[in-house]
């Protein structure tokens, strides 16, 4: 038995979305689940006392910005990430793999691995599946990422084939650099588009390899929503029952949910921790802009159906004035919000799968959200 177990709890008969629970060794949590990005070893504005209060149990960072800084060497003589940043949940690091896709221009990627530039200065650099590993081995991660491409959208068939094969080769050189396996689980990331054979293809090719659990890449770049959709339903029932499933880069709302009742049971995005640094927050009734004009003498909370402790203690008036000035203290307050919703709309997904009825709670979500409308 490897680090990371998988327990599937029950499905709902509704909708065929799982409940689960997922064991690290740094905890236990039920799934589906939210996990809040802390791409510099820190979700930005939030103590981890922060995330603890909220009953986040597992968070995300970025194994190409700290390569980049402060350098994993330094975080190596901090006693690993846990430690360095004074969080004791579980942290699952992404490889790397997307991150040189998204930030970095010129990148060449051949068959060793990819040379591209540094976003910060320019400097060149080149990144492996072996050197994505062994950065994750020395960040000491509980769930590392294997490093893939995740090829952008639309991208033709022919290149789509070539590189979800590429991947998979990447895959397994992850795998033979892997050096805690005794402590780190590695999950392989499934990639192919929109294609129903290669989405196929990868998931056998990764299933043969024998992860702890698989990622689906390559979706929310683009694609409409009823595309990620079919793909879903593709390759979630082509995936080991016995392992969780994680769909990488996807937190809206409607997504969480849509994907949840498609078999998904992890997701990260860094969509409520960005749009509230501009003030945006995720409501019970829809985005609210909450540094809009309208919002000056509004002292309601930010979501009257809110439970958390912004919602319990500060007004929209009060907010939208922080965040007007540009002051810090706002941009806490409209990230600990959305951070709170989104992991209260998981606890509410996972009370649904519970009871059966999670079809009927979608529906009521999405009319009170707004997006029925047409
Ligand atoms: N691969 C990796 N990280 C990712 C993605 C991917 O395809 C995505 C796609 N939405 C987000 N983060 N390694
Ligand atoms: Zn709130």
């Amino acid at each position: 038995m490897g680090p990371i177990k998988y327990e599937l709890i029950k499905t709902c008969k509704q909708t065929g979305a799982r409940l689960g629970r997922v064991t690290t060794p740094h905890g236990s949590f039920e799934t589906p689940i939210f996990m809040p990005v802390g791409t510099l070893a820190t979700v930005k504005t939030m103590s981890p006392e922060d995330l603890k209060s909220m009953d986040a149990h597992i968070i995300l960072s970025n194994t190409y910005h700290l390569w980049l800084r402060p350098g994993e060497d330094i975080i190596e003589e901090a006693g690993g990430l846990h430690r360095f940043m004074n969080w004791d949940g579980s942290i699952l690091t992404d490889s790397g793999g997307f991150q040189v896709f998204s930030l970095s221009d010129m990148r060449e990627i051949e068959e060793e691995g990819v040379h591209f530039r540094n976003h910060l200065n320019g400097e060149k650099l080149f990144l492996s599946p072996e050197k994505a590993t062994q950065i994750q081995n020395v960040l000491g991660s509980d769930i590392m990422m294997a490093f893939d491409e995740c090829p952008p959208y639309p991208a033709t068939y022919d290149y789509m084939k070539t590189s979800v094969e590429r991947t998979s080769r990447w895959a397994e050189r992850c795998l033979k650099a892997h050096t805690r396996s005794y402590d780190q689980g590695l999950f392989g990331i499934v990639q192919g588009g929109e294609f129903e054979d290669l989405r196929k293809q990868s998931v056998r090719d990764l299933v043969s390899l024998d992860f702890p659990g698989y990622a689906i890449g390559g979706l929310s770049v683009g694609e409409p929503k009823d595309v990620m959709n079919r793909v879903l339903e593709f390759t979630t029932p082509e995936l080991p029952a016995n392992k969780p499933r994680y769909l990488m880069g996807v937190g809206s709302p409607d997504s969480l949910i849509d994907a949840s009742i498609r078999g998904v049971d992890m997701f990260d995005c860094v969509l409520p921790t960005r749009i509230a640094r501009n003030g945006t927050c995720m409501t019970s009734t829809g985005r609210l802009v909450v540094r809009n004009a309208k919002f000056a003498r509004d002292f309601r909370p930010i979501d009257e159906n809110c439970d958390c402790h912004v919602c319990q203690n500060y007004s929209r008036a009060y907010i939208r004035h922080l965040i007007k000035c540009n002051e810090t203290f706002g941009f806490r307050l409209t990230t600990y919000h959305n951070l709170y919703f989104l992991l209260n709309l998981m606890k509410q997904v996972r009370e649904a799968i519970k009871e059966d009825r999670l079809g009927d709670f979608r529906e009521a979500f999405f009319e009170l959200y707004g997006l029925n409308k047409p």
